[in-house]
C-alpha cells in the first residue's frame, strides 16, 4: 500500500534523513504513526513545535545529517520559524515536514487552515530538488484524508550528500601573502567539528595572534597565540582573517567603523557578517585550508601583537580579586565544565563572558552554540537535541533565555541525563543591556522595559520537571556540586556589587 504519507517519508529516507521529532496532531497523525511503526529510525516526541524544531536543529548540529520536525497544520508550522532561521544562517539541514489540508481549503478560513505553502519565505528550500543540504528544507504535504498504517516496517536511510561548497583558495593565499606587511589577526568564531583540527594546525603554522570564541572548539588549545580582544580596542591590525561563524565579541562590531582594516571571511554561509566592504569565501573552512597546502610562518607579525598578551594578566588579577562576580563565577564554571563531555554556551552574556573570562588551558570535548541569528529562544531545546546521546553534558544559559524555553525539559525523559548539568546564570534579567555604553543613560523606567528585571527562583521549575537543584551565590557554593543520574540545575546568582567592578 502506498499513501502520500509513505511517499513523503520514503523521499526523506532517500535524502539521508533518519532522525525525526514528531509533534502530535490529527492532520499529521498518519505521518507520526508511520514513523513510530518504523525500525531503523530515531523518533523523538514533543508537544511544543517551537522547542521541537530547535531540538531537531540540535540533532543536526550533533550528527551533521538532516533531522525533520513533523507538524500538524495551522500555527504549529509557524512555530518552527525561529529554528528555521537559525538553521538558514548556520547552514544546517533542518527539515520541516508539515501536514496541510488539500489545496481547495486555502484561504477558506476553515479550522486550522493557514497559508502554509512557502511560509518560511527565503529561509527554506521548498522541494528536495532545490535543496542543497546546507540549510533548511520545508516540505508541505496536502492530505485529502489521513492514512494511518499500523504495521511495523523497516526503514532504510540512505547516505546524506549535500552539494559541495566552493573550493576557492586563491583569495585566501593572496590575503595571507599581503598580510606579511600589514599584520594579520585571526578571529575564529564557531566552527563545525570537522573543521577544528585543520584550523588549529593552520593557525599554529602561521603563528599569528588569534581571538577565538569558545564555540570554535580550539580556543583553549591555542596557548600563546590566543590574545584578548580587549587589547585591540583602538589598536586594530591592517588585516583580519575571520574563520567560521561571526565572532561574538565587540571587536567584530567595531570593525564596521574601521574600513581601513581589511577583512576576509571564510565561512559556510558565505555572508560577510559586516555591512561595510570586505571579502568573503563561502566554503567548508577546513577544506579550503587543507587545499592551501602547508602554511608558511608569517615571521615577525606576531611580535607586533605580543603587547596584547598582558591583557589576560589583568583579567586574571581581577578574577581573583572579585571571585563572586559574574565573570568570577563564570571562570569557575569554566573549570568545572572541563569534566563534562560537551558544552553548550547560551547567547547574551554567557558566551561573551566565557570568551573573555573562561579558563584557557583545557579544551572542551565538544562545544556548541546558536550563533546564526543570536536569538535567546530555543537555546535549552537546541542543547538537549545536540547532546541527546551524550552523558555529562553542560549547558550554560541566562535567566531570561531559560524562562523563554521553560518547556524544554519535557524532552529530558528521552535524552541522556546522567551527569547532565543545566547552569542558569540568574542575574535578574537581560543584563547584557547594562553593558552597552549607548544605554548607560537610561531612566529607571526605560531600563526596566529593556532589561526586564525578574526575581524568579528556579527551584520549583527544577522540581516540576524532576531535576535536581543547587543554588550557588558564592565560590564556596561549588563545594556541594555533584552530578548524578538526573539533570542538575545549577542556579548561579552572582554578587551584583562585585560584578559592577568589572
Ligand atoms: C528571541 C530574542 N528576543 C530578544 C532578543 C534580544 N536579547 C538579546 S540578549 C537579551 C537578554 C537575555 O537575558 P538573559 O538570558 O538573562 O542573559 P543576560 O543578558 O543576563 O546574560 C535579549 C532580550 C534576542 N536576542 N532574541
Ligand atoms: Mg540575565
Amino acid at each position: 500500500m502506498t499513501s502520500p504519507e509513505r511517499e513523503m517519508i520514503n523521499e526523506l529516507l532517500k535524502a539521508g534523513c533518519g532522525d525525526f521529532v514528531v509533534c502530535g496532531g490529527a492532520r499529521n497523525a498518519g505521518l507520526v504513526a508511520l514513523l513510530e511503526a518504523a525500525e531503523g529510525l530515531q523518533v523523538w516526541k514533543h508537544f511544543e513545535e517551537r522547542g521541537a524544531a530547535f531540538f531537531a536543529l540540535g540533532r543536526a548540529k550533533d550528527h551533521g545529517r538532516p533531522c525533520a520536525v513533523v507538524t500538524t497544520s495551522g500555527t504549529a508550522v509557524a512555530e518552527c520559524l525561529p529554528a528555521v532561521i537559525e538553521a538558514h544562517y548556520t547552514c544546517l539541514p533542518l527539515i520541516v515536514l508539515s501536514a496541510d489540508r488539500p489545496e481547495e481549503f486555502r484561504g477558506s478560513g476553515a479550522p486550522q487552515v493557514i497559508e502554509q505553502e512557502g511560509i518560511f519565505g527565503n529561509y527554506a528550500a521548498r522541494s528536495l530538488q532545490e535543496w542543497d543540504g546546507h540549510g533548511p528544507l520545508h516540505l508541505n504535504v496536502p492530505l485529502e484524508e489521513v492514512t494511518v498504517e499500523f504495521e511495523e516496517w523497516t526503514a532504510e536511510v540512505e547516505g546524506f550528500l549535500p552539494t559541495r561548497l566552493s573550493f576557492e583558495v586563491r583569495s585566501l593565499r593572496d590575503f595571507l601573502d599581503d598580510g606579511v606587511f600589514r599584520g594579520i589577526l585571526a578571529m575564529v568564531g564557531g566552527l563545525e567539528p570537522e573543521d577544528r583540527e585543520d584550523v588549529f594546525y593552520f593557525l599554529r603554522e602561521l603563528g599569528i595572534p588569534v581571538i577565538a570564541d569558545v564555540n570554535s572548539g580550539i580556543r583553549e588549545a591555542l596557548g600563546d597565540l590566543l590574545v584578548a580582544e580587549g587589547a585591540f580596542t583602538g589598536n586594530l591590525p591592517g588585516r583580519i582573517l575571520r574563520l567560521g561563524e561571526v565572532p561574538a565579541g565587540r571587536l567584530w562590531r567595531d570593525l564596521e567603523d574601521h574600513p581601513s582594516t581589511e577583512v576576509l571571511s571564510v565561512c559556510r554561509n558565505g555572508l560577510p557578517g559586516l555591512a561595510r566592504e570586505s571579502k568573503v569565501i563561502r566554503a567548508g573552512v577546513g577544506r579550503v585550508i587543507r587545499g592551501l597546502g602547508p602554511a608558511e610562518k608569517i615571521g615577525d607579525v606576531r611580535d607586533d601583537f605580543l603587547k596584547a598578551r598582558p591583557f589576560f594578566g589583568l583579567v586574571d588579577e581581577k578574577l581573583e580579586a572579585l571571585p563572586d562576580s559574574e565573570p568570577g563565577l563564570v571562570n569557575l564554571l569554566s573549570v568545572y565544565a572541563t569534566t563534562g563531555e560537551s558544552l553548550f554556551v547560551g547567547n547574551s552574556l554567557p558566551i561573551r563572558e566565557w570568551n573573555d573570562f573562561g579558563q584557557r588551558d583545557t579544551p572542551y570535548a565538544r562545544v556548541f552554540a546558536n550563533r546564526g541569528a543570536n536569538g535567546i529562544d530555543g537555546q535549552l531545546s537546541t542543547w538537549l537535541g545536540a547532546t541527546a546521546e551524550t552523558p555529562d553534558s553542560w549547558g550554560v544559559f541566562g535567566d531570561l533565555t531559560t524562562l523563554y524555553d521553560l518547556a524544554a525539559p519535557a524532552m529530558l525523559s528521552q535524552v541522556e541525563q546522567s551527569g547532565r548539568v543545566l547552569v542558569v546564570i540568574n542575574n535578574g534579567g537581560g543584563r547584557i543591556f547594562d553593558k552597552l555604553p549607548r544605554l548607560s543613560g537610561l531612566t529607571g523606567k526605560q531600563r526596566e522595559a529593556i532589561v526586564q528585571p525578574q526575581k524568579v527562583c528556579l527551584q520549583s521549575w527544577a522540581a516540576m520537571w524532576g531535576m535536581d537543584y543547587l543554588k550557588i551565590d558564592k565560590r564556596e557554593g561549588f563545594d556541594d556540586f555533584e552530578t548524578g543520574t538526573k539533570t542538575l540545575v545549577v542556579e548561579v546568582i552572582p554578587d551584583d556589587s562585585q560584578s559592577a567592578e568589572f
